[in-house]
């Protein structure tokens, strides 16, 4: 398997002391560090390490000991999903690691704290979440976790307005968008991935085969290629603020009190609107499969509804958080109080509020559709879909996210809210599409 369609790294990871670390080798190596025996504990004859990774890039530790805990993730120099025949280079480890600072500044506890970092090894050594469990088993499970829309509602709310030019004061904004662009190699991993491979025939897409018909109808719709392409160049074009760039509930962790999230690799500056799509996709994605994970046509109805209140308060509390800190924290380039409330234009600023919430509303809706249509026929798809070892309920399930998917990307600009966008969704889980 080769990188995607235009994918443009494709040098060797060989010129620092980097090397992977293995269960044998880590103690020893790390065992000098004191940020890590400050938690483990000097003797390290008793670290226990076990590699748990399961995501598509990296490794990831969990190190035990009888002092307590610690995650130590390294970047490999290649895609774990794919092999070496794919490289990657390990500076995505240095976007991680300064990309969870910065939300941990800008939203306290919503990330886990990081003890260590080692830019030549690509790792970070950071708190292990105990007892979270990554949000898209809990969903699988039919888990309802109470505190988890209004969570992540905060969580987009604060970093994405904190990191963007209506925040931050010039000089520092700009050094962390230039920091931050030469995250160049996972941006054209969702440039192509997310935004371009779904919409034609690419070499590492695949997709369940009762959906034949149906992705051949999307891939000769011209209204949704250029509606794609409108989303890729609002990602491309559109420095608005400090993204995760990942944030789908596999970067989640959940326990029945706490909500945190995790893995921000691809972090990039990009549109407000990216990351609360991804998001409210995957919990759309959850919501179609549920047929294939919950038997009991009342059980799965009432969690399936779970879901949805769980997208309607993601909105709701972002909107209510992002207003206030519009009010609060309006201290950067953009819509200055100097204009609007210093002036006794109190109404100003809040038309440019409206203004500016319909414009992410917008960008929402598209990106969350690009995300359920790559999800479905791109290469990395999502575990809720995947188990479903039914291939007719499968393509069921995922014919239903597809079409929510076109519907968004496609009339983005014509949903006179969030509660029209769950009704649609409503109506396509009902319908008889046979
Ligand atoms: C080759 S990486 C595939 C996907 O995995 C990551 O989690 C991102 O979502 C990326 O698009
Ligand atoms: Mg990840």
């Amino acid at each position: 398997m080769l990188p995607p369609t235009g994918a443009i790294w494709e040098g060797s990871v060989t010129d620092t002391a980097y090397e992977p670390l293995t269960t044998e080798s880590l103690a020893a190596r790390l065992g000098g560090i004191k940020a890590i025996t400050d938690k483990l504990g000097t003797d390290t004859a008793a670290w226990q390490a076990k590699e748990v990774g399961d995501g598509n890039l990296n490794l990831v530790f969990i190190v035990h000991s009888p002092a307590g805990a610690v995650i130590v993730k390294q970047a490999l120099p290649y895609v774990r999903l794919v092999g070496d025949a794919w490289p990657l280079p390990l500076k995505r480890a240095f976007f991680e690691y300064n990309a969870l600072i910065r939300q941990a500044e800008r939203d306290p506890g919503s990330v886990p704290e990081v003890y260590h970092f080692d830019e030549d090894q690509a790792l970070i050594v950071m708190e292990f979440l105990s007892p979270h469990v990554i949000l898209r088993h809990a969903l699988m499970a039919g888990k309802k976790h109470p505190g988890l829309a209004r969570r992540m509602g905060e969580f987009c709310a604060r970093t994405l307005f904190r990191g963007s030019d209506l925040c931050m004061d010039t000089a520092r904004r700009k050094a962390d968008a230039a920091l931050f662009l030469d995250n160049v190699e996972l941006c054209d991993i969702t440039e192509n991935l997310v935004f371009s491979d779904p919409y034609f025939d690419a070499e590492m897409n695949h997709h369940t085969p009762g959906l034949d018909e149906l992705v051949a109808q999307m891939r000769a719709d011209t209204d949704l290629k250029i509606a794609a392409q409108d989303m890729k160049a609002r990602f491309a074009n559109n420095a608005e603020t400090l993204l995760h760039g990942d944030l789908h509930t596999g970067s989640i962790m959940v326990s029945d009190d706490e909500t945190r999230v995790i893995d921000p690799e691809f972090a990039t500056y990009g549109p407000i609107g990216f990351d609360i799509g991804m998001l409210i996709a995957n919990f759309f994605m959850a919501y179609y499969a549920m047929p294939g994970h919950i038997g009991d046509g009342a059980a799965r109805a009432d969690y399936q509804e779970w879901i949805l209140g769980v997208i309607a308060e993601i909105w709701q509390v972002f909107e209510a958080e992002f207003s206030r800190l519009w009010r609060e924290e309006r201290t950067g380039i953009l819509y200055q109080k100097s204009l609007f409330e210093d002036q006794g234009d109190l109404l100003g600023a809040e038309q440019a509020l409206a203004r500016y919430m319909r414009h992410i509303f917008r960008d929402m809706l598209g990106f969350a559709g690009v995300e359920i249509i790559r999800r479905t026929l791109s290469l990395a798809h999502i575990a809720e879909n995947d188990t479903i070892e039914d291939e007719a309920l499968r393509a069921r399930c995922e014919g239903r996210g597809l079409r929510l998917g076109r519907a968004l990307l496609v009339g983005r600009g014509g949903f006179a809210g969030l509660g029209s966008v769950l009704e649609l969704a409503r109506e396509i889980e009902r319908r008889d599409w046979t």
